[in-house]
């Protein structure tokens, strides 16, 4: 076994009679590359993680886009410790405890004016899922049950549950899970190299990739279609920015046929875009926000829906015993994760952090666009703090040169994240600029390196 395996485990390996690996089925991992040469994290503060054999590491990626305050932050660690030791789990069914409210009413002031609502999940996919039941509960409870169908767009990414997978545009996480929900249908996505190769921030060609969702109108007819939902930055796919003019015309669409838009802000909420939400940074509202990740700086998973008041208003009717709207989960408002979220906030306004992109994201775009030459680069991409740099693929090896990519950073000590041939770019947003340079020079070193 590779040395760098921690004692405990080598412990719980003897007892178990198994090489220490094999009992963890990791998620979204090559599981049986992974347990050859194991890659693990052991401490983080700040910009940086440790990985079992004592090396710094610089975080390239908040973890997994949530770490937006960067690691380790004191505040909210004490924050948990406190509430840990103060009260466990609360019920959150006919039941709650104050902190829930206080976070719900710190992150609807955050959200844009008239999204005075907050419900509790403890995931994206969970948020997702909420959101999706939402929208179809919404048109019921209004005497419009006629709008069933779901919309979502190519590449986009929901998250893994059902609903998340059915309206999600990701070959790879849908085919070996069957038929899904039904009536969903999905417009077309918005990358076009052709005319939008290299754009810094938002692209000029595009906003007419809107109009497809008058296509489904047209196919579907609006008395049936519930909700549009699509990530304002598509993340997950390989960083997506969307066209000058888009959010828009999909906004106008929407109202137009009395459609509901969800943004599902999971990675581009709290400050990735130079605001708390991407919703502000494009200067469009929509009537649902999914949101998780930073919400508790990773800390503890959490996620929330963010409604519109009238939507939320629409449920509150019949007898005052019904529950208006029967979804949640056990852990939905977790006094925990309610701790971690309030810290969190207090962290990112103590730091400036929701807007500190803002001012990094010249230096940022500069930094990433000077690979533009380097081998095998044929896009790059970004907006806020977030790039994408997209590889040709090996051809018959797609990924590969990619992983090769990631492997070679990590040796150098810097986590990034590769999704198929694309390397995203996600730093905590305390980054400083030293720290850019040395992301972006260590990914040059390797893509000169690249078979
Ligand atoms: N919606 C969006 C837009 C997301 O980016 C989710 C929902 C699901 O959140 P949970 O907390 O259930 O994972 C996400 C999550 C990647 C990667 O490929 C991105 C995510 C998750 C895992 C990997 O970089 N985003
Ligand atoms: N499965 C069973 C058998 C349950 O009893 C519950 C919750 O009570 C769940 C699933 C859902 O779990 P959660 O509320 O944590 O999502």
């Amino acid at each position: 076994m590779n040395k760098a395996i921690d004692p405990a485990l080598m412990q719980a390996a003897e007892v178990s009679g198994s090489t220490g690996l094999d009992a963890y089925w990791m998620p979204f991992t090559a599981n049986r590359q992974f347990k050859q040469a194991p890659r693990l994290l052991v401490r983080a503060e700040g910009m940086h993680y440790e990985d079992s054999d004592g090396r710094r590491i610089l975080d390239g990626v908040a973890g997994l886009w949530c770490v937006n305050a960067g690691h380790g932050r004191p505040r909210i660690t004490q924050a948990i410790q406190a509430q840990a030791a103060e009260m466990d789990f609360a019920p959150p069914f006919q039941m709650a405890h104050p902190k829930a409210f206080e976070l719900a009413e710190r992150v609807a002031a955050l959200a844009p004016a008239g999204m005075g609502k907050v419900f509790f999940a403890n995931s994206g996919s969970e948020a997702v899922e909420t959101a999706l039941k939402m929208a179809l509960a919404y048109h019921r409870v209004r005497g419009e049950a006629s709008r069933t169908r779901l919309i979502g767009r190519e590449r986009g990414y929901h998250g893994v549950n059902f609903g998340g997978i059915s309206v999600g545009g990701i070959v790879g996480n849908r085919k070996l899970f069957g038929t899904m929900l039904g009536g969903v249908d999905h417009i077309r996505h918005t990358h076009d190299p052709a005319r939008n190769g290299f754009s810094i921030g938002q692209p000029a060609h595009g906003a007419e990739f809107a109009d497809d969702l008058e296509r489904l109108v047209a196919l579907h007819d609006a008395s049936t279609i519930a909700a549009v939902i699509v990530e304002p930055i598509a993340g997950s796919t390989g960083v997506l920015i969307p066209p000058q003019g888009y959010l828009q015309r999909l906004r106008e669409i929407c109202t137009k046929h009395g459609i509901l838009l969800i943004f599902d802000e999971v990675i581009t909420g709290f400050g990735r875009t130079g605001n708390p939400f991407a919703a502000q940074t494009f200067g469009v509202t929509p009537d649902l926000i999914t949101c998780a990740k930073g919400l508790t700086n990773g800390a503890v998973p959490m996620g929330a829906v963010i409604a519109k008041t009238e939507i939320h208003d629409a449920f509150m009717q019949g007898p005052e015993n019904a529950i208006e709207f029967p979804h949640g989960y056990t852990y939905s408002a977790h006094p925990l994760a309610c701790a971690a979220g309030l810290a969190t906030l207090d962290t990112y306004a103590e730091d400036g952090l929701l807007t500190r992109a803002q001012g990094l994201q010249d230096l940022f775009a500069q930094a990433v666009h000077s690979l533009k030459a380097e081998p095998h680069v044929v896009d790059v991409r970004n907006f806020g703090l977030v790039a994408g740099i997209e590889l040709a693929s090996i051809p018959g090896a797609p990924t590969k040169r990619a992983f090769e990519l990631f492997l070679d950073c990590w040796q150098q000590g810097v986590l990034v994240r590769t999704t198929g041939d694309i390397v995203a770019l996600s730093p905590p947003l305390i980054i400083e600029p030293a720290q850019i340079d040395q992301l972006v020079e260590t990914l040059r070193r390797a893509l000169r390196r690249l078979h």
